[in-house]
């Protein structure tokens, strides 16, 4: 709070003091630091800052677009050879609406350009933004390699009046506790107060990252309150949502809410589903009528819930209180039962197989998408994986299919759905593209096997169209009559 008031107080003295004032009111906080934020909040302004970004994928190289978009000349750096020849040569590798063609644009303008030396990228910049990844080891600790590599690359480079800007997901205090660490470590610079520091954590949702990064409303987590007055400056110039500034340690932790929120929310509509299929109603009709009460929205329940961030964002939260020996009863029995999901999907098909007096180790099941959801092309954490090498376990042959995605989790992969249907005794649907939510059943059923079933795993097939064309239909969270 305490650091509020002095932006506020600040703000306020800057703009109601006389010229003479002003110089007298620098005095105080010292002429010299005042000066060298003013000169690059005018870079910002005048679009002089260079800005290097650290890690280009799917955050940092729509963060590294946008900007040089706004008219800063732009560096990017990410390890991965193959990412920096695609965006050197005007591409990127990534499936994300307009991405390909802004970042075409820049690269054609000069505005942006790519490399593997992060070291030469900062030492030229006014400006570095960290954009690497903070995963989670198979024991759900956070993983943060690649944040302090990142950080003791910039510390190499670190000068004065530079201002570093964290865009990756992090543990409540990392800032503090391991980025200031690691920055001033050695370099003889003070946080805060030769260089400047922010935490800003990006918000975007995939297939709408160009979109939502210039509409969100921005947090900006400031060291102290000049990081976050420049950090807000440099969020301007591309945001048209509003940008609010916190502690850098409420800034972490509301990122986390998120997606933890979102989550809980899942494992909710997860359990309505397990709920329903037990009592024979179907969770979709019973949500759908649900969220007509005006403070009620439930989202939906599915073979499971995937992606960079949701699987390891709610451990990212728990980590600061586990030695503490806080035990969550919301938050994590919530991904634990989000996790089963997947399991549940196979025990589904296991059901629909017997039911048609198939063993599972005699079956071919159809696996449709491998993506974590709809209209991406990004397979980490995808509950795909469990449910193919589950089924793969239990003796099926597993084909898989995916318009977008290459990985096949060690199954076979097939050219198109027809492929992938082909005599197969059960189908299941994984992920919500939009062309299995097209799908022809009637034309499926002709290519599977005479007796065969359907399990929808993101409920986007009609029940009722299904079971007239002939499937034994199942869906997460409908009862079977
Ligand atoms: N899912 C469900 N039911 C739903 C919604 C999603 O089962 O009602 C599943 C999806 O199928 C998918 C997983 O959850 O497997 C994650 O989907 P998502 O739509 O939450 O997408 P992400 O992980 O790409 O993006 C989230 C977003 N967070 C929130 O909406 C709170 C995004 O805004 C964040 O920027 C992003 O995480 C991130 O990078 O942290």
């Amino acid at each position: 709070m305490q650091f509020y008031k002095e932006i506020y107080k600040r703000n306020e003295a800057l703009i109601s003091l006389s010229c003479t004032r002003v110089t007298d009111f620098a005095k105080v906080v010292g002429t010299g630091r005042i000066k060298m934020k003013e000169e690059l909040v005018e870079m910002i302004r005048a679009r002089e800052a260079r800005i290097a970004v650290i890690g280009l994928g799917h955050v940092g190289l729509t963060t590294a677009a946008v900007f040089a978009d706004a008219g800063f000349q732009v560096i990017g750096t990410d390890l991965k050879q193959q990412v920096i020849k695609a965006v050197s040569s005007g591409k990127c590798c990534i499936k994300e609406l307009g991405l390909n063609e802004l970042v075409g644009k820049v690269v054609r303008q000069g505005r942006l350009e790519a490399t593997t030396n992060t070291l030469q990228a900062v030492r030229e910049a006014n400006i570095v933004i960290v954009c690497v990844q903070t995963p989670i080891t198979q024991d759900k600790e956070p993983s943060l390699t690649y944040l302090r590599k990142a950080c003791e690359t910039v510390r190499q480079e670190l000068s004065k009046r530079k201002l570093i800007v964290v865009q990756s997901t992090m543990p409540p205090g990392t800032t503090k506790n391991v980025v200031v660490r690691i920055l001033e470590e050695g370099s003889g610079l003070k946080c805060g107060k030769d260089f400047w520091l922010a935490n800003c954590p990006e918000r975007i949702v995939s297939g709408k990252a160009i979109q939502e990064f210039i509409e969100n409303v921005r947090i900006v987590g400031g060291y102290n309150s000049e990081s976050a007055e420049i950090a807000v400056e440099l969020f301007k110039t591309v945001t048209k949502g509003d940008i609010l500034t916190a502690d850098c340690t409420s800034a972490e932790a509301a990122k986390l809410a998120e997606n933890a929120f979102r989550d809980v929310n899942i494992a909710f509509a997860n359990e309505l589903a397990l709920i329903c299929e037990q009592i024979n109603i179907d969770v979709i009709e019973a949500i759908k009528l649900a969220n007509t009460h005006p403070r009620v929205t439930i989202h939906k329940p599915g073979c499971g819930v995937g992606g960079p961030c949701l699987p390891k964002d709610p451990y990212l939260l728990l980590h600061p209180v586990k030695e503490k020996h806080f035990k969550s009863k919301v938050i994590q029995p919530s991904r634990e039962l989000n996790d089963y999901m997947s399991r549940h999907t196979v025990e589904l098909v296991v059901e629909a197989l017997r039911k048609l007096g198939k063993d599972v180790n005699e079956s071919k099941v159809a696996v449709l998408g491998t993506a974590y959801k709809g209209e991406v092309d990004e397979t980490r954490n995808s509950p795909a994986e469990r449910i193919v090498c589950e089924l793969m376990d239990l003796g099926a042959e597993v084909v898989v299919y995916d318009p977008f995605c290459e990985e096949s989790f060690g199954a076979r992969k097939a050219k198109d759905v027809s492929e992938a249907v082909k005599v197969a005794d059960c189908t299941v649907i994984v992920t919500d593209h939009k062309m299995f939510r097209e799908l022809k059943l009637e034309k499926i059923r002709a290519l599977m096997n005479t007796n065969s079933a359907l399990v929808d795993g993101r409920r986007i097939v009609d029940p009722v169209e299904a079971k007239k064309q002939g499937f034994a239909y199942y869906g997460i969270g409908r009862g079977v009559e």
